[in-house]
């Protein structure tokens, strides 16, 4: 790129934007009056994002260092690439199960893992459990009660391990997430029947352990449900999302452990054929957004989130119906 060797006023350079990646300035700036007017009073500025040109004019060193140093500069950094996420479904007919994998709110790629012909056997959670930084599924059969986790490298099994039995049916798994800040993610229960609410503390070492539990506040009005997990409030304290399923209100609790702080209304979908599948940053700003499914239509919905207002939707490819997504 040639420099800008003549020079003669000064005056104020503007600039904005990105647009100097497509200014010329071998054949523009030799060319260009910066000072047309000659009251050295004129600004330099862009048109449709190159530099006007006009006969005539000179500016001062000022100015063309400025401008060489503003054409010669790196390019500023690309963007960085979408988030990625993962998808987990579970088919409510065959006991097919896959992944889907996401760039931001785009599908890339889906890959089956290991199928569970015994429809008793639902997914209930996902979060890696013994910390090798892959995300572990969490079973729960609704017939016996019995509990696994099955230890995932990406989409393949590397083994499964019962975990300590909760066999009335009417608790629930509802949630996982590290509740006591000790780095191992916890699961989050609900008694469909009493309301109460109680968090397993758990803990790897040669196997995963139930360490400890904790009340959580309850609910006794069965309309409530807790849909997912995650930290509304960015104050790095898990948070429960909650909807109404006569209402259709959602509302976060907010969270300090299992301490209730406070609540934030979210809003109200009164249709209750769209479900709460999940809490996740699809986007990548570091606030967590809510997946939507309608289990009619099969269409899917990302409602991107800041704290509790919502900033925007955005549609993800559909599943047929029969298709539930685990987490
Ligand atoms: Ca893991
Ligand atoms: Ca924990
Ligand atoms: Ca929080």
């Amino acid at each position: 790129m040639r420099k800008i060797l003549f020079i003669t006023a000064a005056f104020t350079l503007l600039a904005g934007g990105a647009a100097h990646a497509a200014v010329d300035a071998a054949t523009e700036l030799d060319t260009t009056c910066l000072n047309c007017h000659g009251d050295n009073r004129d600004k330099v500025s862009l048109s449709n994002n190159q530099w006007t040109k006009h006969n005539g004019g000179r500016v001062t060193a000022d100015v063309y260092a400025a401008v060489n140093l503003f054409l010669l500069a790196p390019p500023p950094p690309p963007p960085p690439p979408p988030p990625t996420s993962e998808i987990l479904w579970r088919n409510q007919v065959t006991g097919a199960n896959m992944i889907w994998h996401m760039e931001g709110e785009n599908y890339v790629s889906s890959s089956p893992i290991d199928s569970v012909s015994d429809l008793n056997w639902k997914i209930v959670g996902r979060a890696d459990f013994n910390g090798d930084g892959h995300s572990d599924i969490l079973w729960r059969n609704t017939a016996t009660g019995v509990n696994r986790v099955w230890y995932m490298n990406l989409n393949t099994k590397l083994g499964f391990e019962v975990i300590g039995g909760a066999t009335d049916p009417a608790w629930t798994v509802v949630g996982t997430g590290d509740f006591n800040d000790d780095g191992e993610p916890d699961i989050l229960w609900r008694n469909t029947s009493t309301g109460t609410n109680i968090v397993w503390y758990m803990s790897y070492v040669a196997g995963l352990t139930k360490i400890g539990h904790a009340t959580i506040g309850g609910v006794a009005d069965q309309n409530w449900t807790i849909v997912g997990t995650g930290d509304f409030n960015n104050d790095g304290k898990l948070d429960i999302l909650w909807r109404n399923t006569a209402n259709g209100m959602i509302v976060t609790w907010y969270m300090n452990g299992v301490t209730y702080l406070g609540s934030g209304r979210v809003g109200v979908v009164a249709d209750q054929d769209w479900k709460i599948a999940g809490v996740r940053d699809v986007d990548g700003d570091a606030s967590p957004d809510i997946l939507w499914r309608n289990r009619v239509t099969g269409a899917n919905l990302v409602w991107r989130m800041s704290g509790v207002t919502r900033s925007g939707n955005a549609a993800l490819r559909s599943a047929p119906p029969q298709w539930t997504i685990g987490n």
